[in-house]
């Protein structure tokens, strides 16, 4: 899953696309470059960032998503709008990535059971601008799989059908840098409930701060270790990776295949 951030703010890449025509030129590039889906987001999720009016959201990913879509790309839409999933799906997207799992919009449960399009459920508590307060867990991992759990049962309850469910650890969001390892280093919790599993560590700052230490490398150094995060969240069952470099990720994500295929006796 290729980024396409067409925000003022995000940290990678906000700023980037002044027009939907260059953010339309970057989502066919990344999908040249092997991406199967591209992820249009028009408000920042960063720590501490503010929402927007969902006019401006509505403003900013419409034409991207409709325009992507015409030209017979996947498009999903990051948003935790219902209205706005709404208004992207009728303008082409075929999923939806909801980085609060439902919880920022009580309509949006309703709204996906109604639709019965693919849902991506993040794991989430807060939004942005207070979730450095809820970053108390007893075991993170533990935890996050409990909460999301509890959010597929709300989801489910509503409505939505459990095979239309992805999960995600929602990496950065109201988590440390030693929370986000953890997440990774036992992703096969998340995997084991039997959902797949969507990884976003793509250029985050845990992976800036093991980098670089004391002044950790900018996001765009972070590729490479993206790449390596890609091929390790694979292996260890991970169905997606979304990410902002898509050669590197899907070159690691091969890898990644050729590797843990091969562990199987008689392989060939
Ligand atoms: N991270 C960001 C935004 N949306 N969606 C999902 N499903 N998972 C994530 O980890 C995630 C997300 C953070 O911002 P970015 O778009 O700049 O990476």
């Amino acid at each position: 899953m290729g980024i396409l951030n067409v925000t003022p703010d995000s940290f990678s890449d906000g700023g980037r696309y002044l027009s939907a025509a260059a953010a339309v030129e970057c989502g066919v590039a990344m999908a040249d470059d092997g991406a199967d889906v591209i992820d249009v987001g028009g408000e920042s999720t960063r720590p501490g960032a503010r929402r927007i009016p969902v006019d401006t959201e509505l403003a900013r990913v419409l034409p991207v998503v409709r325009d992507l879509s015409r030209r017979g790309l996947t498009v999903s839409i990051d948003t935790t709008r219902a209205v706005v999933a709404d208004a992207a799906v009728r303008a082409g997207a075929a999923l939806v990535n909801d980085v609060s799992g439902g919880l920022a919009d009580p309509a949006m449960a309703e709204y996906i059971a109604a639709v019965g399009l693919p849902y991506i459920a993040m794991h989430w508590r807060a939004p942005s601008r207070t979730m450095a307060q809820h970053t108390f867990y007893r075991d993170v991992v533990a935890d996050v799989v409990r909460e999301l759990g509890a959010r597929v049962e709300a989801l489910v309850d509503a409505g939505v059908k459990p095979n239309r469910i992805l999960l995600d650890p929602g990496l950065g969001f109201a988590k440390t840098t030693a929370h986000n390892w953890q997440l990774l280093g036992r992703l096969e919790e998340l995997v084991a409930l039997g959902h797949p599993v969507l990884v976003g560590a793509s250029r985050k700052s845990f992976l800036g701060d093991l980098l670089g230490g004391r002044t950790p490398v900018p996001p765009a150094a972070r590729d490479a270790a993206t790449a390596a995060a890609s091929a390790l969240a694979a292996a260890a069952g991970a169905f997606c990776v979304r990410v902002h470099d898509v050669a590197s990720s899907l070159d690691a994500v091969r890898v990644a295949d050729a590797w843990t295929s091969a562990s199987v006796p008689n392989h060939r």
